[in-house]
């Protein structure tokens, strides 16, 4: 029979489960309580990776990525580049029932948050500022520009194409734990199945970068017939993948949900054998799951499951393949 409900997080993003558990047990809808989880997350900066004050990108600014799924309606929700505004995965509800669209971003999506209410202030803190100085006093190093060398008149940029292109920088060695999303899959009493994701992104990111997490397939993907997926790892090359997309198909196909995100994860692997990647999974009778890419930095991948067997907020660990 199925153990439901279910709240499925990545990584050790304790806090957040609770939040969406104790959601759940106040009697919110699957959609309330996935919101609440990720915007414990961004309450507490969980790993300076999820809210404001991480990540600062070139020009020192955080900016916010989310997205919200009812696996019900397969109503989608989402920002991207949102800046300002501290409460992404609320304002990306907010775009799933004031509007009929699925994303807004950058300055548009904050003028919007605006619209709603929702208080616009700075994301720096002293800590993302900090980040910002001391990339600055390395030269700018790392970033995210392929061919391309800042005008050496100042510290850095605006960036130039080099006049004798390089081969293509090897992918997905930037920064290969500066982002950690937090992506969490709520599955309901009665079987529904939502997601929802929150990040600030890769660090030093070229401004205007949007990530996998906002968008609906690739960061996360819910479908209450069959269940839901959510991905964390370096967004740029995951997205070319749609791997929450592809791991809810398999799973319609029969597939558990370990085999699910196993599969998603070597298609990525297949052209990135680098790539910083993992996917949790769920299905609709609370079968769930996890998997990951391993690399020298990632070998073990931390996840956070509740269900009625756990009774707490259970901390598992999948071994990357
Ligand atoms: C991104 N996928 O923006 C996000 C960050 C992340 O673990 O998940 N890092 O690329």
């Amino acid at each position: 029979g199925a153990i439901l409900p279910l709240v499925i997080n990545t990584w050790n993003f304790e806090n957040a489960n609770l939040a969406a558990w104790r959601a759940l047990q106040a009697g919110l809808s699957p959609l309330d309580a996935v919101q609440r989880g990720c915007s414990a997350c961004e309450e507490e900066q969980c790993d300076g990776t999820v809210g404001f004050g991480g990540h600062p990108d070139e020009t020192g600014e955080t900016t916010l990525d989310a997205l919200i799924m009812n696996g019900d309606t397969m109503e989608v929700g989402a920002v991207g580049d949102l800046r300002r505004v501290k409460n992404a995965v609320d304002v990306a509800r907010a775009v799933m029932d004031h509007t009929q669209h699925t994303l807004l971003v950058g300055e548009s999506a904050s003028v919007f948050a605006q619209d709603m209410g929702f208080k616009s202030e700075s994301l720096s803190t002293n800590k993302s500022m900090k980040m910002f100085s001391q990339w600055l006093s390395n030269n700018c190093q790392p970033n995210y520009r392929k061919n391309m060398v800042p005008d050496p008149s100042v510290s850095c940029g605006p960036y130039k194409p080099r006049a004798e292109v390089k081969p293509r920088q090897k992918p997905g060695l930037i920064n290969p734990r500066s982002h950690d999303t937090i992506g969490m899959i709520v599955i309901g009493p009665s079987g529904q199945v939502v997601a929802a994701t929150s990040t600030n992104g890769a660090s030093h990111k070229v401004p205007g970068r949007v990530g996998d997490s906002p968008i609906a397939g690739a960061g996360a993907y819910a479908e209450s017939s069959v269940g839901g997926a959510a991905a964390t790892g370096d967004g740029d090359l995951m997205m070319r993948f749609l791997p929450s997309f592809l791991a809810v198909e398999l799973m319609r196909s029969g597939a558990e949900p370990a085999a699910a995100c196993k599969t998603a994860i070597n298609r990525i692997k297949k052209y990135y054998p680098d790539a910083f990647a993992a996917v949790i999974c769920a299905n609709s009778t609370g079968g769930f799951g996890a998997a990951c890419n391993k690399i020298s930095i990632l070998t073990q991948f931390p996840f956070i499951i509740f269900n009625p067997n756990s009774n707490k907020p259970q901390l598992h660990s999948v071994d990357c393949v």
